[in-house]
């Protein structure tokens, strides 16, 4: 897609720090971390939100599933102390259009851990 920042990143047309990628999928940081981990899981192919995805459960799936991956990977992974209680953890978020706060018009899959300025709040 012309234009689109994030088709640009999964083209490599424009530099970013991939943390993962396959066939269909690129994780990166975001460029403006909201906490210590904050990373981006995109479709390669383009989607511009998901409601324009809501044909695709398969990829989405993937997308969503490869949270607690990369979230293990950084540091940020849901554990549990010697009393069974969780700890650390991460959000998972998806902004879509404009009342839900999205910027880049190019799905993707928010991965933000390693603080909890927002423990309490939705
Ligand atoms: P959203 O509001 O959900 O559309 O969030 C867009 C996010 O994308 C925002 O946290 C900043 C990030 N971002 C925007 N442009 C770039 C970029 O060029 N590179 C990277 N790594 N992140 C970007």
């Amino acid at each position: 897609m012309e234009n689109c920042i994030f088709c640009k990143i999964a083209e490599k047309k424009i530099p970013s720090t991939a943390v993962y990628e396959d066939d269909e999928l690129l994780a990166f940081k975001d460029i403006n971390p909201a906490a210590p981990v904050h990373l981006l899981v995109i479709p390669k192919q383009h989607f511009a939100t998901l409601q324009d995805a809501a044909g695709e459960p398969e990829l989405l799936g993937k997308m969503l599933a490869l949270a607690p991956r990369l979230a293990e990977e950084a540091g940020c992974a849901v554990g549990y102390d010697a009393d069974g209680k969780p700890v650390r953890g991460y959000k998972t978020l998806i902004n879509s259009g404009p009342d839900g706060g999205q910027e880049v018009y190019h799905l993707h899959l928010h991965v933000i851990g390693g603080a909890h300025p927002w423990r309490g709040q939705r």
